[in-house]
């Protein structure tokens, strides 16, 4: 039987079949000594052993795979962040954005909690570098339905700190009841309330996942010399430096700085490319 893993707990894998049917996995043996791990997302064939139990017996190829937040086949990932708490962290958002471009992930970023706050200026931020942005508030249903068009028939992952309404958004979402906590709470309680990854399934198709929120992440898996083509917004004056392989820092001639000049690429952002691209180089150094 095919199906997809939906959730895994203390080393269980929850498999759910297109027939709708839900069942309670281990991994065979096979994969552990292949250092494979199955991951929520994966299609995978199962062997049922009654009882509503059964094992993994074949994980099909992966089309993207994240380690943070642990997902495979993801389409689409939706960026959360908010106008009000938990204080939005712009290097983050930048980092997240650069995993799922690297990952070949569409991302959309989503400013949540617009009924508290409105925060313009993060708006004009990342559609300037050419992402979609949808503002919404789970509180007042306000661009859910915007966030659903995103949906259909894809894989979506909502990710983002904890606090931001990942859950509050998908609930209204999906209809599930998702466990939701106040940011004051989760500071209290010293933890995230959505605790793990779980993929749920749209009555019109798709499946989208929550993910415990999160607030670091390193770049990997890339060059320094490589990381331009994350940004979306350079990547066409990047061909026009004057040094071929210009690592768009202090050369002259360099295209990408007149971008910022023009206001076509906004100083955070650049910041952010500075940043990325200092650690990457630091590690390429160390591993030499
Ligand atoms: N005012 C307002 N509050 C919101 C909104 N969305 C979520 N909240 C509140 O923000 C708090 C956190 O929401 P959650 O949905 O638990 O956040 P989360 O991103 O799932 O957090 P983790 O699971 O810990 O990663 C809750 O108290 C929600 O009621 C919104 O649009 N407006
Ligand atoms: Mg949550
Ligand atoms: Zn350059």
């Amino acid at each position: 039987m095919k199906g997809i893993i939906v959730k895994g707990i203390g080393g269980f894998y929850y498999v759910r079949t297109a027939e709708g049917a839900e069942y309670e996995c281990r991994a065979r043996g096979i994969f552990r000594k292949e250092h494979i791990t199955p991951m929520i997302g994966d299609r995978v064939e199962i062997e049922e052993s009654g009882g509503g139990r059964g094992s993994v017996v074949k994980i099909y190829e992966r089309r993207s795979s994240l380690v943070r937040p642990p997902v495979a086949n993801v389409d689409t990932m939706i960026l959360v962040a908010v106008a009000a708490e938990p204080d939005p962290n712009i290097f983050l958002i930048d980092k997240m954005l650069v995993n799922a471009e690297i990952a070949g992930i569409q991302p959309v970023i989503c400013i949540n909690k617009s009924d508290i706050a409105c925060r313009e200026d993060i708006e004009k931020l990342y559609k300037t570098a050419g992402y979609s942005v949808i503002v919404a508030s789970a509180e007042e249903g306000e661009g859910i339905d915007e966030l659903r068009a995103f949906l259909k028939d894809k894989v979506t992952a909502f990710a983002g700190l904890s606090g931001v309404g990942k859950s509050s958004l998908l609930g209204l979402i999906t209809n599930e009841s998702l466990e939701t906590g106040t940011v004051s709470e989760k500071i209290g309680r010293g933890r995230h309330t959505t605790r793990h990854v779980e993929l749920f399934e749209l009555p019109e198709g798709g499946y989208v996942l929550d993910t415990p929120g999160f607030s670091s992440l390193e770049i990997e898996g890339i060059s320094a010399g490589e990381l331009w083509q994350y940004f979306p917004e350079m990547t066409e004056a990047a061909h026009e430096c004057r040094f071929r392989g210009c690592s768009h820092i202090n050369e002259p001639g360099c295209a990408v700085k007149k971008l910022i000049e023009n206001g076509k690429m906004a100083g955070s952002r650049y910041e952010s490319y500075k940043e990325i691209y200092n650690k990457l180089k630091q590690i390429k150094e160390w591993e030499k």
